[in-house]
């Protein structure tokens, strides 16, 4: 069932407003402006209303992602387990965590997801693994709100990722892995000068819902290994990385510091 509260009263806006609904998936107390609806544009009803609808799921999504290694009962520091949660928070789909103990998989997980690893999501009674997968999927099934990057712009900021890696490993300062890194965060920087301040403009699409959460490892990880932030020179990356990490979604699916730090150890330590 949908619900429609409307002020001020007007009679004009309610065929609009059911041919909306209809179209709208689950869009739970979103306003909507009517200056989005191009037949009422410049008229005198450019008024707020609020839609209320049920959702598009009949029961949350079930989701596994990495268990935190620190505290109890909270999700852990998988990047591409975040990029899903946040996929699902900005599409406002209710979800189901399961936590899993990437230490100690236990059986029904390993059925589930053969190569042991997370994210996982059951989509149609199956259970889909691979964060690529799983966000192409959740928007050829969930359209609205759209998040789909064009092509042209979905590998922007694809390498900093590796590139952190290979200087957070790195035991030799010489060996150019932090320039490596300088260098696509140069290029991104540059980027998102001309043409943010999300990869795709305006909006925030999926290249950001990707990137944000490899650049708050990048952030912890390096601040905490090798006392490294990224520099001044670099404001577009700094009020990137500010405007993706204060975002409700991401600040709800973001993980502990400490999980984070020790999801790394290993690695640094070789
Ligand atoms: N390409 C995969 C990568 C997923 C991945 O590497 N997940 C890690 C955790 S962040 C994992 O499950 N590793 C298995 C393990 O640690 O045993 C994706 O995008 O979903």
């Amino acid at each position: 069932m949908s619900t429609a509260k409307i002020h001020p009263s007007a009679s004009a806006l309610s065929t609009t407003i059911k041919h909306l609904t209809s179209s709208l998936q689950f869009t739970p107390n979103r306003t909507f402006f009517t200056s989005n609806l191009p037949r009422l544009r410049g008229s005198r009803l450019r008024r707020s209303f609020t839609v209320t609808m049920s959702s598009p799921v009949s029961s949350p999504l079930e989701v596994c992602v990495k268990a935190s290694t620190t505290t109890p009962n909270k999700h852990g520091d998988c990047p591409f387990s975040q990029r899903v949660l946040l996929t699902l928070e900005e599409k406002h789909l209710p979800y189901d965590m399961k936590l899993v103990d990437l230490a100690k998989k236990p059986e029904w997980f390993l059925q589930i997801s053969p190569e042991g690893k997370v994210p996982v999501i059951k989509l149609d009674e199956k259970w889909i693994t691979d964060s690529d997968v799983i966000t192409q999927l959740l928007e050829e099934k969930f359209p609205n709100p759209p998040l789909g990057t064009p092509p042209e712009k979905a590998s922007v900021g694809s390498k900093i990722f590796s590139t952190f890696i290979g200087f957070l490993k790195s035991k030799d300062p010489n060996d150019g892995t932090e320039q490596a890194l300088l260098n696509e965060l140069t290029a991104f920087n540059d980027y998102i000068k001309e043409n943010g301040p999300f990869v795709n403009g305006k909006e925030v699409s999926a290249a950001d819902l990707s990137l944000g959460p490899k650049l708050y490892h990048l952030e912890i990880a390096l601040g905490h290994y090798k006392n490294w932030s990224v520099p001044d020179s670099l404001p577009y990356v700094k009020s990137y990385m500010k405007t993706i990490f204060s975002m409700d979604s991401f600040i709800k699916t973001r993980a502990l510091p400490e999980d984070v730090i020790e999801g790394w150890r290993p690695k640094v330590m070789g």
